[in-house]
């Protein structure tokens, strides 16, 4: 078990990734979307979807599953709803491909969707929402993962870690922003937990014969638990649902089936909606802007914080000090340069 860390600029971070990438034949576009948002994971301090991801990237492209070089093709579905083709290939470039055509469809319809079909998906859905609150919309997106976490009142999985990631834009100031696994935590925190011999809250999961454990490596054996008991279980069927069935993309279940037994990133789609303030209010988007100010404050001032208050503050602190990775998880993604 340590606790040591490596200092690393947001500049080197993102060069790093990018070198990662390329020396295990991701094409340079590819390698660059998934630098930029790993560099965001890791300059928010989420250690789960920062450099760590770079390991499972290079075990995916290991794997031979994931096209490495293919470029996303961006369509549309109906004239509000923006779909994107992978194609086999990471999620985050056809993101970024199909992100101005949802804008444009959003501010034409009041509100839009974009689905992402046959994606490679691991990252963090903050800066996606983000993305959309910087234009002045507000944003929704969802993905299933792998079928890892049991439904409340079960012991096998079914649910994957399936992310609910929501933005508000804000007349000042950064956006408010929640962006959660529908899991007690993402898995990407066990694994990190497993590689350095902690122990994890018992309510994050349960060991193969269905006994909550404190085991790390016994839980991702077993099954993880859903937040909230029946009502994340009931948050994650529903991303299941829109991000699966309905986008005619796979399920975590399936999803899982897919990789047979890899340990590659999750293949499947994304579901992301953007919805346009000044339509649904008109000439009562100051009115509307008011009541949702009234309401941020009704919480802050009663000193509770709001969702990513933690995370902006550490993004300040990394754009000044530099980012800490994990000693562990920096020395094997070195190796990955030999
Ligand atoms: P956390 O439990 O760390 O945080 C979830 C959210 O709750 C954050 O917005 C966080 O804000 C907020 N929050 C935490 N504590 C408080 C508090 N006391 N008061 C108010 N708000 C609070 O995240 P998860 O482990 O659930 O997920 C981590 C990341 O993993 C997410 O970004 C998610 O997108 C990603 N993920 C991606 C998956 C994929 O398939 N692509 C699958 C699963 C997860 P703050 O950050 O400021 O603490
Ligand atoms: O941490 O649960 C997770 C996760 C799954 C896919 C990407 N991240």
């Amino acid at each position: 078990m340590t606790d040591a860390y490596v200092t690393l600029s947001l500049a080197q971070v993102h060069e790093l990734a990018c070198e990662v990438l390329t020396h295990h034949g991701m094409a340079l576009p590819h390698a660059e979307a998934i630098a930029r948002v790993i560099t965001q994971g890791q300059r928010d301090e989420c250690q789960s979807h920062g450099v760590y991801r770079l390991l499972v990237c290079v075990r995916t492209l290991r794997s031979g599953k994931v096209n490495p070089t293919v470029l996303p093709t961006v369509g549309e579905l109906a004239s509000g709803i923006v779909s994107v083709d992978a194609h086999y290939g990471y999620s985050l470039l056809g993101f970024e491909s199909g992100l101005p055509r949802l804008l444009e469809k959003a501010r034409a319809n009041g509100l839009a969707a974009m689905v992402i079909h046959n994606c490679f998906h691991f990252s963090a859905l903050w800066p996606e929402v983000e993305a959309i609150a910087a234009e002045g919309l507000v944003g929704l997106a969802m993905t299933p993962s792998h079928s890892w976490v049991a439904p409340a009142g079960g012991h096998k999985p079914v649910f994957g870690t399936n992310p609910l990631a929501f933005a508000w834009p804000r007349p000042t100031g950064n956006p408010f922003v929640f962006d959660f696994a529908t899991s007690a935590i993402a898995r990407g925190d066990i694994e990190l937990h497993a590689r350095q011999g902690k122990p994890i809250p018992a309510h994050w999961a349960i060991d193969e014969h269905g006994t909550p454990t404190e085991n790390a490596q016994a839980a991702l054996k077993g099954a993880m638990q859903t937040f909230g008991g029946y009502k994340g279980s009931a948050l994650s069927a529903m991303i299941e649902l829109l991000a699966g069935s309905l986008i005619g993309d796979l399920t975590s279940a399936q999803s899982q089936a897919f990789d047979g037994g890899a340990g590659a990133t999750p293949c499947h789609g994304e579901l992301i909606i953007a919805f346009d303030p000044k339509a649904f209010l008109g000439d009562a988007l100051e009115t509307g802007q008011q009541s949702a100010e009234a309401m941020f404050e009704a919480i802050t001032n009663q000193g509770a914080r709001l969702p990513s208050q933690r995370r902006f503050e550490a993004r300040e602190r990394s754009m000044r000090d530099g980012v800490r990775i994990p000693a562990d998880v920096f020395a094997d993604v070195q190796k990955l340069l030999d």
